[in-house]
């Protein structure tokens, strides 16, 4: 971390970037450094490969977030910062204008095998519950006081990676964390609200719809759940979130992995896993390419949607029978 810190010390004007399709770690992560930065009187811009979502609107309150455009020119910057991934690969064709710049690119993540990244200086800790909390550590390294803007975004952070405090990784550090954040001004219910609770009115059809085609395989300890191209079009015209389909299969007793399987306009397969036991789900999708967390990860199969089905059923069984041997 010594290398980060003089890194940033030493540098003036900072671009924050992420992966794509901006989750609420990755966002609120950017929130809280870009508020750690500009207190140490640095320059900062938030670049991503894709806007945000409505949902993370009441970020936006307080803190710019621009989205790369093709044709025009990124700001100039000394050091470019990726956080919640680790791969230029993963930022889009963003990612590629950033590495010809030729700049020193920092890594800021929580994702396994990360220290093998882009960067040219590394904060990685896999142990860490989100990347919003490896921010509220840098707060501390620099000696500086969280504004609420950024305790908004290190909370949005926690929340998004952990479940809201439910998955094995809401740890110690996440709740001491939470608590803090809490008292010096985040409203948690109002962040609740601005995330779940707005969307559109044709979602409960469209989350019945999608369910009923769910599949529980494997003696009910894997549930599929496949969705076409047709059925993506509705999630996107809805703007509805599909991760949220994994949940209620979650919820199923005996299900050990979740397995949400999108077919994309290129015709690939991103494919989503979730593990409740001890399977390790990061070690599965590694085999198609993917990464993540051992319990959350995901990959973009380069199969039809059928194909990819039987794929990540046959490497689901592997791992089940890895895990349960005799069974
Ligand atoms: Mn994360």
């Amino acid at each position: 971390m010594t290398t980060l810190l003089d890194l940033f010390r030493s540098q003036q004007s900072f671009l924050l970037t992420g992966h794509e399709n901006p989750d609420g770690d990755c966002v609120g992560a950017q929130a809280a450094l870009s508020q750690l930065l500009c207190s140490m009187g640095k320059t900062v811009h938030i670049v991503n490969p894709d806007p945000l979502t409505q949902s993370f609107d009441f970020l936006t309150e307080h803190t710019t977030f621009t989205t790369a455009k093709s044709g025009a020119e990124l700001p100039d910057f000394d050091v470019a910062v990726l956080l919640d991934c680790s791969q230029l690969s993963r930022v889009g064709s963003l990612g590629k204008r950033i590495g010809a710049r030729n700049k020193p690119i920092a890594v800021i993540d929580h994702h396994v095998g990360s220290e093998d990244g882009d960067g040219s200086v590394f904060y990685v800790d896999v142990t860490a519950a989100a990347t919003g909390a490896l921010i509220r550590r840098l707060f501390a390294e620099f000696d500086v006081e969280l504004t609420l803007p950024a305790a908004e975004g290190i909370f949005l952070s926690l929340v998004s990676d952990t479940g809201w405090f439910c998955y094995s990784n809401a740890n110690a550090e996440v709740f001491s964390m939470a608590a803090e954040l809490v008292a010096l001004g985040v409203d948690s219910s109002r962040m609740y609200d601005a995330l779940n609770r707005r969307n559109h009115k044709d979602s409960p059809r469209l989350l019945a719809d999608a369910l009923q085609s769910s599949r529980l395989l494997l003696d009910g300890k894997l549930a599929c759940l496949s969705l076409d191209k047709a059925m993506i079009e509705r999630c996107v015209k809805t703007g509805f979130d599909t991760d949220v389909m994994m949940e209620p299969l979650r919820s199923i007793e005996g299900v050990e992995v979740v397995a949400l399987l999108k077919e994309r306009f290129d015709g690939n397969v991103k494919c989503s896993l979730r593990a409740r036991g001890d399977i390790d789900v990061q070690a599965i999708v590694s085999q198609f390419g993917g990464g993540g967390h051992k319990k959350a990860a995901g990959a973009t199969v380069m199969m039809r949607l059928a194909d990819a089905e039987r794929a990540i059923h046959d490497a689901v069984q592997q791992a089940l029978a890895a895990q349960y041997p005799g069974n």
